[in-house]
């Protein structure tokens, strides 16, 4: 069990729950195109059918007289007279039909076929035979995965940033690999979970993935995710007009670099005609973009829509990740979070109908908690898109267990109140609360070529989660969780207990070990974005501040005397957190500037609850490789062992984070913690009382920890 089969193994139920399905005799799948989705659903239910139960069912295209589960779209359903109830089936949307001898997977389009055969396999891999009829439809359309992998095209072997589980599985050497292997297998987990659209190269684009080699590779590309129902799109570079092709220009409104654009869009859509659209960076960490050229972030984006346009239903996702990241420290009203707002809220009905904005979820990047991005609230006429990520960028870099669903989950939950009326961003997001036909969920996922995909097993829970949020955002994330959990290592109840019980720890954990009460993620933000360095926090051109001295700490985001952030929210909300009173603990640093004698609602210091928070977090990680061992022996040993190393090692990380946090604060504010602990390791061995009698050189792993990367 190396892993590649992430949740689908269709590994055998135990003989006696085997004998207790009773399932039709066929399969009937009702297109026998061998590309279609529908085709590829017949294939899957039959692998995955002899594998759960052992049974090696035939595989017919027209009905047959025998029982048999029915695999089709709702016009396929029609036209062979399989008798079907009233359906209000939106895009890629199904409907499963459990009866004992006959099974019905109808979707409103191919895509929605497979994904209903994915939930019924899903279903008789955990064992569940119950008879069920309904419909199930996405939350929103955009369901996509974003690779952030580059080409490298000096030679080494496609790197992928923040990506931690080896090179990339697209591109090596500046070209699309041959082998394209895992990418349908990328695809196989992807339309597992209800995704339909994936991204390939990195925001910060290389523009030789438009020369022509390239294009037919995009082209193989298309074709391997095709039979899945997963679309492919790419991210541009701004620039390519001058850099590409040669032009003296990357105007958006110059007519020769209109023509340009025009013509890559031809030239895509011969290759793939099914394009999915494209991702601009623009504007953003030295990234090229329309302002270069005094033009409006809406010219720039509109230019793609407009050369896409003609050829289908392609769309451009525009990043609202655009900020300058040399903004001057000294400034003390500059703040990097008011930027999204800043750019785009007067942009709102400017852009072309095929674009949507695509908005991180907090204001700055991916921290272990943000308030939600403000700018979810402010575009009532074009789409939203909310960006998640799936690779744990400042998270642990998946050498640290954290189970993310609880974090999106607050922020799916949070309630705008746009307009006084009720808007939660998962209402906001599926288009619904502004009537958005196009609207939905990114994640950057970043897998590579690791066999267990994302580097960490137990990571892959986060990519199951995400799939599952965005088809429902409803959805119970322990329950979510359970699934995943029975799929991946089985259904004994000590595997989901133990699972359960370190994945819902670990987010709370991990917030308290690296970084409390709204502070961010006190990672080194220059660099890797890995372990802690607070002195990093400050004197950075990215703007994300701490602010702290010797007497108080926290961003002062106040309208009143801060940098006016909180104003981008809607009265109530602004509101709540212009107040310190008001302001959730768990965001006090992130609004407010308070010393670190401020007390919080709990009633403790703001210093007090920093040491004893860093403390209590660290101890649940001592907790995680004990709690793991109750299921050796229930798992296979390979994929027991390497998570076993990872926690072993969060464990220990944990401490060098909870210490490296704490003494920083000591030692800036002379105040000693109650109990003593801090700046007191009498356990520690330091490396001066170490001697070293030379070295041998070793294969790291995980690999990504090595000086080098190897
Ligand atoms: C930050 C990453 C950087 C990305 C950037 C982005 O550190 O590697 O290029 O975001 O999203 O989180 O564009």
């Amino acid at each position: 069990e190396n892993g590649i089969d992430a949740w689908l193994r269709y590994a055998a139920l135990p003989c006696d729950v085997q004998k207790a399905a009773s399932i039709p005799a066929g399969i009937v799948a009702l297109n026998d195109t061998k590309t279609s989705p529908v085709y590829t659903a017949g294939q899957e239910l039959h692998k995955g059918i002899l594998g759960i139960l052992r049974k090696d069912l035939a595989v017919a295209s027209t009905p047959t007289n025998g029982s048999s589960i029915t695999i089709g779209t709702v016009d396929a359903f029609t036209l062979t007279g399989g008798a079907l109830p009233e359906l209000d089936l939106k895009g890629d949307g199904f409907w499963l039909s459990i009866k004992n001898d006959s099974v019905q997977i109808v979707g409103q389009n191919e895509r929605g076929a497979l994904y209903g055969t994915f939930q019924y396999l899903s279903m008789l891999a955990q064992g569940n035979f119950t008879e069920v009829a309904y419909e199930s439809n996405p939350s929103a359309p955009i369901r996509w995965v974003n690779q952030w992998d580059n080409m490298d095209d000096t030679g080494t072997h496609g790197s992928i940033e923040r990506g931690y589980a080896g090179p990339s599985i697209f591109f090596a050497e500046g070209l699309i690999v041959e082998d394209l292997t895992r990418v349908s297998q990328y695809a196989h987990l992807m339309a597992s979970i209800g995704l339909n659209g994936i991204i390939v190269n990195n925001v910060n684009a290389n523009v030789n993935l438009l020369n022509s080699t390239n294009m037919a590779g995009l082209g193989r590309i298309a074709d391997a995710m095709r039979p899945w129902g997963v679309r492919m799109g790419i991210s541009l570079n701004f620039d390519s007009p001058r850099t590409l092709g040669k032009l003296t220009t990357a105007d958006p409104l110059d007519e020769g670099v209109i023509q340009w654009w025009g013509d890559i869009a031809t030239d895509l859509h011969n290759h793939v005609p099914d394009f999915a659209g494209v991702l601009v960076k623009a504007n953003s960490e030295s990234q090229p973009g329309p302002l270069t050229y005094n033009r409006t972030l809406a010219d720039g984006a509109n230019l793609f829509a407009r050369a896409i346009k003609p050829h289908g239903d392609a769309i451009v996702m525009f990043r609202a990740f655009v900020y300058d990241n040399k903004i001057n420290q000294t400034n003390w009203k500059a703040d990097r979070a008011n930027a999204a707002v800043d750019f785009f809220r007067d942009l709102d009905g400017k852009f072309d109908d095929n674009v949507v904005v695509q908005i991180k979820y907090g204001p700055i990047d991916f921290q272990v908690r943000e308030p939600v991005s403000p700018l979810f609230g402010h575009l009532e006429q074009t789409g939203s898109v909310i960006e998640l990520q799936v690779t744990q960028e400042y998270l642990g870099q998946q050498c640290h267990l954290v189970y993310l669903p609880p974090l999106w989950k607050t922020i799916l939950n949070f309630d705008m109140k746009v307009d006084n009326k009720p808007s939660l961003v998962r209402d906001i997001v599926s288009g619904e609360r502004f009537n958005q036909k196009l609207a939905g969920y990114a994640a950057v996922v970043n897998v590579g070529t690791n066999t267990s995909w994302l580097g960490s097993h137990l990571a892959m829970s986060n990519f199951y989660a995400y799939g599952r949020l965005a088809w429902e955002p409803t959805s119970d994330d322990v329950s979510i969780l359970e699934d995943w959990t029975r799929l991946t290592f089985g259904s004994d109840r000590t595997i989901i207990d133990t699972i359960t019980k370190m994945s819902m720890e670990s987010w709370p954990a991990h917030e308290n070990y690296t970084g409390n009460l709204g502070i961010q993620s006190l990672t080194d933000i220059t660099g890797p974005h890995y372990g802690p360095k607070p002195q990093s926090q400050d004197g950075n051109g990215w703007g994300q501040w701490t602010r702290a001295d010797a007497n108080s700490i926290g961003m002062d985001r106040t309208v009143w005397n801060g940098t006016g952030y909180s104003g981008q929210y809607f009265s109530e909300v602004a509101a709540m957190y212009e107040d310190v009173e008001t302001t959730p603990d768990d965001l006090l640093l992130w609004f407010h500037h308070v010393p670190y004698t401020q007390k919080l609602k709990s009633g403790k210091t703001v210093i007090q609850h920093f040491y004893d928070a860093h403390y209590d977090g660290a101890a649940v990680a001592q907790t995680f490789p004990k709690q793991w061992e109750a299921v050796k022996g229930l798992i296979d040993t390979e994929r027991y062992e390497e998570v076993a190393f990872r926690l072993e090692y969060q464990a220990g990380h944990a401490l060098v984070w909870r210490d490296a946090i704490n003494d920083f604060y000591f030692n800036m504010s002379s105040i000693k913690d109650e109990q003593d602990r801090v700046g007191n390791h009498p356990w520690r061995i330091e490396a001066e009382d170490m001697e070293l009698d030379g070295y041998t050189v070793i294969q790291v792993d995980p690999f990504e920890t090595a000086s080098g990367f190897h």
